[in-house]
Formats: structure tokens, C-alpha cells, sequence
């Protein structure tokens, strides 16, 4: 597999991994305009546009420059991390169509696998099923705290009037740029959650469309994330792929005089799941008691029916899925995409840790933001903002955002430094994102570690902001907390998906510099973050080298426990 072979990251470039699955947007045409599959192409006729490689420039890690098999993206305006990506390319590559469960499998653990190694992940994917492999790639990557672009084209990338283009290069920079741990679709210049996409056109540069959620974001001239949109998971555990799905889940469209046979035969054995797609807000002929046995007998049988709108946009909620239907033990599906309901139910009724009841509970709940089950609440954002706007007579909403981005900051910045979660949550509240980052990059976590303050650092976590975000100085919060020697922060971090990411070299050189200073304490702290106290230097010595050599024996029995290679050991007589 083709990868970038340096760990390492300079303050100014990021890593993307990009997966190319198949679709129009690597394809070409053969003699009859006929599109066809262009096998092991994509990546060697990239190197040669100027469009998405940029030969001249070299990555600041000597390592990564003999190796040839990454591209560097142009640089682009207002985008200060330079996109370093390489290219896996499936063989054979798969229209979208013929991609199901398996495949769905494949990709996941494919980016699981290079998950720590980069800072974002692009799919390039054919259109036509593109929505469900978003859909279920956000369910099986648990507690994603990177972004997952998932991207193709309705003409290919080589063509004079392709829209593959825009949507590879904004993918790419999305990936590396932005910080939104989510799985999303990116398309036509709009940013939707992949878990609330359609494709709703077969020939349009808009094929895809979330019509029961606000995007994401779009771009113009300019890329703008609409970032109180962005789904942030209250992710204290660690990134997992979830691979088991159940296979046996159907789609049931309902049409005016459906036959009790139809109805039967896709609830039949061996179906767990059915995804029905019901009338208006949720409504079954109520003169069709036939239908009604049929979904009451699956339902006793233990298959788990969710019932949806066939309508473009809506909801369904608990009280108009119409009583029988709710007496019977169908589940609302809320305002969940068809996509989204289909994987949500191969994913849940795959875990197999959970009973039937507790199946049922989940597929209420918002995992991934992939429903709505109130859609009249809304966050009372309002009232501080307001009191200030019009104090200061502010009064276009261009004033209102500019004032809330110098507001916000600073108040969560002296709420975490009083360690007041009353006080986070109140801003929260009030509309501050608790995410943000300030001009050096740095967040509301790397404070709260800096400083020590486990509460918040918790409640930070737990709001969805990025253990892994990296500041101007590419450091992450795990750096201040190993800076700090708090290793509970540390333990927190780590339970949350923090990894460190320091390239071997440059944590020897760390080991080195610590031993010599007889930091046994630090060297602790490094070791909780991940660290291997075994490294080796560029120069072949160890930590145990340098702390023999200056015959710190404090530090020799330190490290000693972890050398268990009786080699350096003996080296070192
Ligand atoms: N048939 C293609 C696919 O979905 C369509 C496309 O990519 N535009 O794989």
C-alpha cells in the first residue's frame, strides 16, 4: 500500500490519506463515450497536472523526500497547512453500485488501519451510492475525532468540464485544514453530514442535498464552516472500527394498494430489521389490518421495524407514527435519511453486546447526529449577544459574528482558568463554540491541560473539542499535559483518543535531552503519552545509553524495567 512514509508533520503541512473506491471522478471515456473504469491511473496522472501536485515543493522532513509515492497539493490562499496526500487505489475499482456491506468493511478498516498516521481522510466514491457508504461509515467509525471526506464526481477529473475538480481539491483541503470530526460529504460546494445526505440528482453538479439539516458549511471564494453545525461527539473513548453489520436489514417503500404478500415476504425470516418508509408523517393505510398483522408479527418475532417518512423532507415522531404503529413496537425513525436509517439499523443490530431492547433505545438516540427528535427546541443563544449588539449599536449580522468571535474566546478562556464548568456551560449556551481556536491555533483543551484543570478538561472532551487538534506550534493538548507532568490529564486524553504523534526521531531526541537532564518525572509523563523510552537516535543510542554514560543512576533504574531487549542491555554491560 502506497503511504506517506514520514510520521512527521511540520508546523505548516498536513498529511491526508486519500482512498479512491471507484466512480466517475477517475474515470475515462473510450471510443464510444462510454465511461470505463481507469485501473492503478488516478494518482501517477495527478503527479503530472499542476492542478494537484506541486513538484518543487519538499516536505520539511528529509525522510519523506526520497519517497515518491506522496503528492504535495499547490498551495492554496488562505490555507495555511499545505496538504502532503497519497493515493490507495482499489483494484479493481468499484461503481458504486456494487458496493454493499463488505465493501463498507473494507474502507473502514482501511482507514482504521492508517488512522493515527494522518490528519485527514478523503474517499473518492461513486455517486450513485455514495450517501449510504457516508451514512455508514459514520456509524462504524466510532469516536472520530478527524475529518472523513467522502467526495466523487458526475465527470471525471480529467475533463475540461469536470466538476471532480472543486470537489477533490476542497476535499483535500478540508481534510487538513479544518477541524471537523466528522464523516461528511462534500459536493457541489456544500458540506453536509454524510450521515444526512441524498443523492437527490442523477445529472446535476448539486447531486446531493441534506434537506432536514443546515450544511455544514460551503465555499465560495472563501470556505465557510458554519461550525455550531458541526456534530461533536462526546467522544471519552477511543477511535474504533466497527465492522460487524448486520446484513439481513430491507427497505419497505409503502405505495397506495400494497399487497399483504409484499409486506410479508420482506419481513420474512431470516430479516432482523426493516426500514419502513411510510405516508406523509408517518401514516399506514388505517384500513389495512392485513399490513398491520404482518408488521405486528415481525415485531413479536424480534425484527426491529423503523418507520420514515417517504416524503423528501420531515419527521416522524413518536406520537404521529400513527398509534397503531407505536402500539405495535415500530420504532420512529425521526427525520433520519433513508441511507442513515438502512446502516444505523445494520450497525446497531450488529453490536453484539446489546439486546433487543436496549437496540430498540439506540436507534432513538442521535449517535452521529443523524436525527432530530425535537425539532422545536431550540439553543437560547440570544440574550448576552443581544444585550451587547445593542449596547454597542451593532447591526448587521456580519458585526454580531465579528463581535461574538473576540467575545467568546476570551470569557471561555477565563472560564477555564478559573476551572468553572458552570461557567462553559453557560457559554455554551449562550452560543460560544467551545472548539474554537484562537490565532495561534491553540484551543479551550490546550488551556485547560496547560493549566491543570481536569474538570474541564473533561467537560471539554466531553463537548466535543479535539484531543488530537494541533496548534500554529503543532503541539496538542497531550503536549501540555506531559509539560505539566499531570498524569491523570494525560490518562484522560489518552481514554479520549489522544495520540501522540511526535515522529520517532523527534521523541528521541526528546529521550535524549530528558536523560541528560535527569527528568525521571518527564520522562514518566512521556512514557504514559505513548512514548517508547527504548527509542533509538539517529545515531543508534538510547535513552539507557546517555543515562549510563553520564552515570545517573537514578535514571538507569528508571529505565532499565523497560528495556527488555537483552541486547542493549548487554551492550551496555
Ligand atoms: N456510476 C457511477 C458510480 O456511482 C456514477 C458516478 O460516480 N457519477 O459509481
Amino acid at each position: 500500500m502506497p503511504k506517506v512514509s514520514c510520521k512527521c508533520r511540520s508546523k505548516k503541512e498536513v498529511q491526508v490519506h486519500v482512498i479512491y473506491v471507484g466512480g466517475a471522478i477517475g474515470m475515462v471515456r473510450n471510443a464510444e463515450g462510454v465511461l470505463i473504469a481507469n485501473e492503478n491511473e488516478l494518482s501517477k496522472q495527478l503527479r503530472h497536472n499542476p492542478n494537484y501536485h506541486d513538484p518543487n515543493f519538499k516536505p520539511s522532513c528529509v525522510d519523506c523526500q526520497p519517497n515518491q509515492s506522496f503528492l504535495v497539493l499547490p498551495s492554496v490562499q488562505d490555507h495555511p497547512h499545505r496538504v502532503i496526500y497519497d493515493i490507495v487505489e482499489y483494484a479493481p475499482l468499484l461503481d458504486s453500485s456494487c458496493i454493499g456491506v463488505d465493501e463498507w468493511r473494507r474502507i473502514a478498516n482501511d482507514l482504521g488501519k492508517s488512522y493515527s498516521r494522518y490528519d485527514g481522510f478523503v474517499i473518492l466514491h461513486g455517486t450513485d451510492t455514495l450517501a449510504y457508504t457516508a451514512s455508514a461509515l459514520a456509524f462504524m467509525l466510532e469516536n472520530l475525532s478527524k475529518p472523513v471526506v467522502i467526495t466523487g464526481a458526475q465527470i471525471p477529473i480529467f475533463e475540461t468540464r469536470s466538476d471532480g475538480r472543486d470537489n477533490f481539491v476542497g476535499s483535500l483541503l478540508l481534510a487538513g485544514n479544518y477541524n471537523i470530526p466528522e464523516v461528511v460529504v462534500f459536493f457541489g460546494n456544500r458540506i453536509l453530514r454524510g450521515c444526512r445526505t441524498s443523492k437527490v440528482s442523477s445529472d446535476s453538479f448539486n447531486a446531493f442535498d441534506s434537506t432536514n439539516q443546515m450544511s455544514l458549511g460551503r465555499t465560495g471564494i472563501n470556505f465557510e464552516i458554519n461550525n455550531r453545525q458541526i456534530f461533536r461527539p462526546c467522544n471519552l473513548e477511543k477511535f474504533t472500527v466497527h465492522v460487524t453489520m448486520e446484513k439481513n436489514v430491507a427497505l419497505l417503500r409503502l405505495y397506495p394498494g400494497i399487497s399483504q404478500n409484499v409486506v410479508r415476504a420482506l419481513l420474512s425470516d431470516p430479516i432482523k430489521g426493516v426500514v419502513i418508509q411510510t405516508f406523509g408523517s408517518g401514516n399506514v393505510p388505517s384500513n389495512r389490518e392485513d399490513i398491520l398483522d404482518e408488521l405486528r408479527e415481525a415485531v413479536d418475532r424480534g425484527v426491529i421495524v423503523v418507520n420514515i417518512t417517504q416524503c423528501a423532507s420531515g419527521i416522524v415522531l413518536p406520537h404521529n407514527t400513527g398509534n397503531a404503529l407505536w402500539e405495535i413496537g415500530v420504532v420512529p425513525g425521526y427525520d433520519m435519511t433513508q441511507e442513515a436509517a438502512f446502516t444505523k439499523l445494520c450497525y446497531v443490530l450488529g453490536k453484539p453486546d446489546w439486546d433487543l431492547v436496549n437496540k430498540k433505545k439506540v436507534m432513538l438516540l442521535s449517535l452521529r447526529g443523524e436525527l432530530t427528535t425535537n425539532k422545536i427546541a431550540k439553543i437560547n443563544d440570544i440574550d448576552l449577544i443581544e444585550g451587547v449588539a445593542r449596547t454597542l449599536h451593532l447591526s448587521t449580522s456580519k458585526e454580531r459574528e465579528q463581535m461574538c468571535s473576540t467575545f467568546y474566546p476570551a470569557l471561555v478562556s477565563a472560564a477555564v482558568m478559573e476551572g468553572d464548568v458552570n461557567k462553559l456551560t453557560d457559554l455554551k449556551q449562550y452560543g460560544a463554540d467551545l472548539c474554537d481556536t484562537n490565532c495561534d491555533g491553540r484551543t479551550a483543551l490546550h488551556l485547560a491541560c496547560y493549566l491543570g484543570k481536569l474538570n474541564c478538561v473533561c467537560y471539554l472532551i466531553a463537548a466535543g473539542c479535539s484531543v488530537n487538534a494541533h496548534d500554529r506550534f503543532n503541539r496538542t493538548p497531550l503536549h501540555e499535559a506531559i509539560d505539566t507532568d499531570n498524569h491523570e490529564i494525560i490518562r484522560a486524553l489518552l481514554n479520549s483518543g489522544a495520540i501522540l504523534r511526535d515522529p520517532p526521531e523527534v521523541q528521541a531526541e526528546l529521550l535524549r535531552a530528558l536523560t541528560e537532564r535527569g527528568r525521571i518525572q518527564r520522562l514518566e509523563s512521556f512514557r504514559l503519552a505513548g512514548a517508547d523510552l527504548t527509542l533509538a537516535d539517529r545515531t543508534g543510542r538510547t535513552a539507557l545509553h546517555y543515562a549510563c554514560q553520564l552515570g545517573n543512576h537514578e535514571v538507569v533504574d528508571y529505565l532499565l524495567p523497560y528495556y527488555t531487549n537483552r541486547s542493549i542491555k548487554d551492550e551496555l554491560g
